[in-house]
C-alpha cells in the first residue's frame, strides 16, 4: 500500500470519526486514500475553523480531535485554534502537509519550517521523513495528546513520503493510566483539612477531564467544604449542590473572592495556573494551600504549596475523605445566595437593548440542562461564565487557557457532530462571531443544526470595558456591522433580530427547536459592565464571620 494509505489506517485504528480541514496541493494521497476509509472528512471554510472544531470535538469527547491543512498558508491558518488546545488542554491531532523532502533545505514556493513553527504551540511535533515511522508516530501523537495534561501534538507529512508504497501495519492502541497518589501526601492533606476553619476548594478543568466531578461533589458534602470552579469547569459541581458557590474567574474581586479572603485553607484541585491566575484570587499570599492534580504544580509565587497530592484524582480525593475530618457547617453560603440574587435580578426586565443577566436568564430557561454552550471570547464570556448556571459538566465550554476569539461558531459545529442529540448554542460577540462566520456555509452542508446568538454592542465590548475601567475612556473600540439577519439568510440559515424583550424567549425556543442554523441578533445593554466593576468595586463582603 501507499503511505497515505498506511496513515489513514493508523488514523482509523486510534478511532478518529472526523478529520477538519481544506485540502491542498500537497495531501493529494492523504485525500484521496480518506475516500476509501470511514472517517468523514469535514471540509470548512478556514483552517481556524477546522482546529478550533478539532479542539472543542477533543474537549468533548476526551480522544484527540484531527484537523488538517496543507503546508504554509494552510499550516499558519491552523495555529491559533492548535494554539488554544495546547493551552486549554483539549487534545487535538494536526496534521499539516509539507513540500517533498527534495525542496526542504532551499527557497521553495510556499515551503515554512512547520515544526519550528508548531512546536512552541504542541506536547510534540514531527516531520516524517521516511513512511516505515508512519505506525509509531501516530500512536506517540495520540498517546501523548491524549495523556495528561492533554494537548496538541503536530505531524509534517511530505508529499512524496505519501506517495511511497510499502508494507506495514498500524500499532495497537494502548491506555495509560495515571499514577497513584503517595499515601503521606494523602495523610497529610487530611490532616490540613481536619484541622483548617474555613476550606474553600477551587476546582478546575483537570476535574471535568479526569472523569471526577461526582466524586468531587461527595468529597465536599462529605467534608462541607465549599466549592467554587474555574470558568473552564463549569458544571463540575451541580449549581444546586448546596456546597457550590458558583464560577470564579472575574479580574473584579466578585463574591466568591471573599471566600478566598475569608479561608484559611484552599485546597486547588484539577486547576491549572492559566485558567485563572493566583493572584487574582490570592494576592495576600498567606494562605495555606493544597494542591491536588495528575501533576505537579506550576511555580508562581502566589501559589505556595503546603501539600501536593499528585496521582490519579478520583483516587485522592476517595482517600483524603476517607481520613479527614468533617466539620459542621460553612459559613459562604452567602456568596452563593448574593449571586443567586443577581441571577434572578433582572429575569423580567423589558429594557431593550438587552441586559446580559436577562439575556443569560432566557438562554438559561430555553436550554436544557443537557444542552451545550459554546461561548467565544469577550464581556459576554465574563457573563456567561459568571451567571449561566451549570449542572454538568462540559454544558458550558469556555476557552479560557489561551482565551481565542473566534471558537463558538466552528465549535459548536464539533459539538453538534460529537452529540447529535443535544441543542448546542454558539454564545458570541459581534466580533468573534465575523472571525469565523464563514463556517455557518459549513454547519448548512453538513445539516448540523445550532443556534447562534449574538451579543450586539457594535464594538470590542470587553477591551471597551477595560478601557473605561482603567482610563474612563475608550479607544479604537467600535464598529459597525452588517444586517445579521440577511447574512444568515444568505447563507439559507434562519436570522432573527430581537426587537423587544418579551420575544426573546420565543425567538430562543423556536430557533432550539428548528432543525437548521438559526442566527439571533440581539442588541445587548454593556452599559452593565461598568455598572457591574462599581457594584464589585463598594461591596462588603456577605461573609459573617
Ligand atoms: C483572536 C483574538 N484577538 C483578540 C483578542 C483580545 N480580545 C479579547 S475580548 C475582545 C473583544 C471581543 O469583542 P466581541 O467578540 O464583540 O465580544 P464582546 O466583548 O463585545 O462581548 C478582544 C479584542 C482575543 N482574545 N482573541
Amino acid at each position: 500500500m501507499k503511505a497515505a494509505q498506511l496513515f489513514v489506517q493508523c488514523l482509523e485504528n486510534e478511532g478518529v470519526e472526523y478529520i477538519f480541514g481544506i485540502p491542498g496541493e500537497e495531501n493529494l494521497d492523504l485525500m484521496d486514500a480518506l475516500l476509501d476509509s470511514n472517517i468523514q472528512f469535514i471540509t470548512t471554510r478556514h483552517e481556524q475553523g477546522a482546529a478550533f472544531m478539532a479542539d472543542v470535538y477533543g474537549r468533548l469527547t476526551g480522544r484527540p480531535g484531527v484537523c488538517l491543512a496543507t503546508l504554509g498558508p494552510g499550516a499558519t491558518n491552523l495555529v491559533t485554534g492548535v494554539a488554544d488546545a495546547n493551552m486549554d488542554n483539549a487534545p487535538l491531532v494536526a496534521i499539516a502537509g509539507q513540500a517533498g523532502t527534495n525542496r526542504l533545505h532551499k527557497e521553495s514556493h510556499q515551503v515554512l519550517d512547520l515544526i519550528n513553527l508548531f512546536s512552541p504551540i504542541t506536547k510534540f511535533a514531527s516531520r516524517m521523513p521516511t513512511p516505515e515511522i508512519i505506525p509509531e508516530l501516530v500512536r506517540k501523537a495520540f498517546k501523548l495528546a491524549q495523556a495528561e495534561k492533554p494537548g496538541a501534538c503536530f505531524i509534517e507529512f511530505p508529499e512524496n513520503i505519501a506517495k511511497i508504497e510499502l508494507d506495514s501495519a498500524p500499532l495497537q492502541v494502548g491506555y495509560t493510566r495515571d499514577p497513584e497518589p503517595l499515601s503521606d501526601r494523602v495523610s497529610y492533606a487530611a490532616e490540613l483539612i481536619s484541622k483548617a476553619k474555613d476550606p474553600i476548594i477551587l476546582a478546575g478543568h483537570g476535574v471535568v477531564r479526569a472523569g471526577a466531578a461526582k466524586i468531587l461533589a461527595e468529597f465536599a458534602e462529605h467534608l462541607h467544604v465549599p466549592v467554587t470552579n474555574t470558568f473552564m469547569a463549569k458544571g463540575v459541581i451541580p449549581f444546586r449542590h448546596p456546597m457550590a458557590l458558583g464560577s470564579a474567574g472575574l479580574q473584579a474581586h466578585d463574591y466568591v473572592n471573599c471566600g478566598f479572603d475569608h479561608a484559611d485553607l484552599i485546597i486547588c484541585i484539577g486547576y491549572d495556573l492559566v485558567e485563572y491566575h493566583p493572584y487574582l484570587w490570592h494576592p495576600t499570599r498567606d494562605r495555606k494551600i493544597i494542591h491536588i492534580d495528575s501533576s505537579p504544580a506550576e511555580v508562581d509565587e502566589s501559589y505556595p504549596l503546603e501539600c501536593c497530592v499528585i496521582g490519579d484524582i478520583k483516587l485522592s480525593l476517595q482517600r483524603i475523605m476517607q481520613q479527614a475530618l468533617s466539620r459542621e457547617r460553612h459559613v459562604m453560603r452567602p456568596l452563593r445566595d448574593a449571586l443567586i440574587e443577581e441571577m434572578n435580578q433582572h429575569a423580567n426586565d423589558t429594557d431593550v437593548p438587552i441586559k446580559p443577566q436577562k439575556l443569560i436568564w432566557e438562554l438559561r430557561t430555553a436550554m436544557a440542562m443537557d444542552d451545550i454552550a459554546v461561548c467565544d471570547v469577550g464581556a459576554h464570556k465574563m457573563w456567561m461564565a459568571r451567571m449561566f448556571r451549570c449542572e454538568q459538566p462540559n454544558t458550558c465550554l469556555i476557552s479560557n487557557g489561551f482565551a481565542s476569539m473566534g471558537i463558538a461558531v466552528p465549535g459548536a459545529i464539533a459539538a453538534k457532530l460529537s452529540h447529535p442529540d443535544r441543542a448546542v448554542v454558539a454564545v458570541t460577540g459581534d466580533a468573534g462571531f465575523m472571525m469565523n462566520s464563514q463556517e455557518i456555509e459549513t454547519a448548512m452542508r453538513l445539516n448540523t443544526p445550532i443556534v447562534i446568538v449574538i451579543w450586539n454592542d457594535c464594538g470590542y465590548g470587553l477591551i471597551k470595558w477595560k478601557q473605561l475601567n482603567q482610563f474612563g475612556r475608550p479607544s479604537n473600540v467600535d464598529f459597525s456591522n452588517p444586517d445579521f439577519v440577511k447574512y444568515a439568510e444568505s447563507f439559507g440559515a434562519k436570522g432573527y433580530r430581537v426587537k423587544h424583550a418579551e420575544d426573546l424567549a420565543t425567538i430562543l425556543k423556536t430557533a432550539l427547536d428548528d432543525n437548521t442554523v438559526s442566527i439571533i441578533d440581539c442588541p445587548v445593554d454593556y452599559s452593565e459592565n461598568m455598572k457591574l466593576t462599581e457594584k464589585l468595586g463598594e461591596m462588603v463582603s456577605p461573609i459573617q464571620a
